[in-house]
């Protein structure tokens, strides 16, 4: 059997597990309050198969779905892949046949013109259905009981994108999920489908429009009146495609750019801002309107986060030399010109999370990861190949910071909100912590923390008896979400 390469895309929390698994009634360390119910989904990639190169990447790994299914302080776990068409390949090759990230060029003549995506990026629940998705392609539809794969979703053949975001935004009052596609007519084009659906998940709308150039345009925002569409100089280039390059190249001297049109709205109507060049965001807190200004909040740093995306195109610079923050920027709707304003509001760090409640709206405070001072260098895992060890409750509207910060050696992956049934209560915050427990090996567990009190730690912990691979994001579905669920496989 051909072995995984030895860099930090596969050592350390990323060492590839494969195993499909499930337990029920883990051991529970302390108690888990009443008012967790519901189940907390997240994606995790792990490569079936050894790589067709050795460079390969962590973004390249097919998609598993986890679920940690929690009720009356009881807690079972389960994880699969995600039968996405390409893991059915390779899985009956018993070998890799997609080549480089998102570079069809590189694969297995056998595989061409099949779907490519992995579907490892994020659960997304929304009309009563659970989707694993990925930006290169479309979301899977995943029996939210079984984690069975029903099949690659596009509203009943009406969404005409090729892609579909792993960043889908749901209006906490309408329950409509606003979502988009790049590329979405083929590679390194500059279209960009825009789509709506309903609180019941059908589609109701979807109109084009040309991003500035072929950037990866990750998230997105809503807010009550806009769409916001942030773009950064991460590019793509079909030359370079078909000579075997990489998909994505960051450029420092390029602009960026921010698009708003009214959320209901046509492509035609967007407004373009422009932006410092060289700049990078992946995930984007929340936007709210406030008159005729538009906030938009976001974890930015001044390159790209991603290493390979920094060196292919030209950018020697360490991890830990970036420099960034959660920032805020402020759009003036009312004024001429393509300026915006630009302000600080908390350390560097990314993975944010908000209630629900609080999407697109005005908000008190949000949780995101960031780096321990105390906590010792960083274990290498997750996507960038460095892991967070600290959580942050931020209250942007007055600077105040609460930190969870881990010791030495400890790792902590992109938590879930979930909401209290108590007025006034902040609710909990649900994720998973490594530790590591030897050269070569960690031990994962399930963190209950109050998200009102994060620095006094955990209030309820749930070892994992296997290894688990780091996730990237997740999806907290409460159990009355989960009694609606329209998407079963049939048997
Ligand atoms: C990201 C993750 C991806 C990807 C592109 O978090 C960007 C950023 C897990 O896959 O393909
Ligand atoms: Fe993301």
């Amino acid at each position: 059997m051909p072995a995984y390469p030895q860099t930090i895309h596969f050592v350390g929390l990323n060492t590839p597990v494969g195993i499909e698994w499930a337990a029920r009634n883990l051991d529970v360390i302390g108690e888990i309050p009443a008012g967790i119910a519901g189940a907390f989904f997240r994606a995790v990639p792990d490569p079936a198969h050894a790589p067709m190169f050795d460079d390969d990447i962590v973004l390249s790994g097919d998609g598993m779905v986890a679920k940690f299914t929690i009720q009356d302080g009881k807690v079972d776990y389960a994880i699969r892949y995600v039968e996405t068409e390409r893991y059915r390949l390779e899985k009956d090759a018993r070998r890799a046949l997609f080549g480089q990230y998102r570079n069809p060029f590189t694969d297995d003549p056998v595989v061409a013109g099949r779907d490519r995506t992995v579907a490892n990026t994020t659960p997304v629940w929304h009309g009563g259905r659970l989707f694993m998705t990925k930006e290169d392609g479309l979301g899977y539809e995943i029996d939210p009981d079984t984690l069975e794969t029903i099949g690659r979703w596009d509203y009943h053949g009406a969404f005409t994108s090729q892609t579909f975001t792993a960043h889908p935004r749901v209006d906490p009052q309408t329950g409509e999920m606003f979502f988009f596609g790049y590329e979405a007519d083929g590679l390194c084009s500059t279209k960009v489908a825009y789509g709506v659906a309903d609180r019941n998940g059908n589609l109701v709308s979807e109109t084009w429009f040309d991003q500035p150039y072929c950037s990866s345009i990750h998230d997105f925002a809503i807010t009550e009146r806009h769409a916001i569409f942030p773009v950064f100089p991460t590019t793509a280039d079909l030359d370079r495609l078909k000579a075997g390059g990489a998909h994505w190249a960051h450029r420092q001297d390029l602009d960026s750019w921010v698009g708003i049109m009214p959320r209901h709205g046509m492509g035609g109507e967007m407004r373009w801002f422009r932006g410092r060049p060289g700049v990078s965001a992946f995930h984007i807190v929340n936007a709210y309107d406030d008159g005729d200004l538009v906030h938009l909040d976001l974890c930015l740093s001044d390159t790209n986060a991603f290493g390979f995306m920094r060196e292919a195109g030209g950018i020697r610079r360490d991890q830990r030399e970036i420099q960034g923050g959660l920032t805020r920027w402020t759009f003036d709707l009312s004024k001429e010109g393509d300026r915006f304003e630009e302000r600080l509001v908390g350390p560097p760090g990314d993975m944010p999370r908000l209630r629900d409640a609080d999407q697109g709206r005005p908000y008190r405070s949000a949780w995101y990861l960031s780096m321990n001072p105390q906590g010792g260098p960083p274990l290498p895992g997750g996507p960038v190949g460095f892991a967070f060890n600290a959580l942050l409750q931020i209250e942007p509207g007055n600077g105040r910071i609460d930190m969870m910060g881990l010791e030495f050696g400890m790792a902590i992956s992109e938590p879930v909100h979930v909401a209290s049934p108590e007025a006034g209560h902040d609710g909990w915050l649900l994720m998973v912590v490594d530790r590591q427990a030897g050269e070569t090996e960690f031990r994962s567990e399930l963190w209950v923390v109050d998200a009102g009190a994060i620095a006094a730690g955990p209030i309820a912990r749930v070892p994992m008896p296997l290894p688990m691979r780091a996730q990237v994001h997740g999806a907290w579905v409460s159990a009355a979400q989960l009694a609606s669920a329209q998407g079963k496989k049939a048997a």
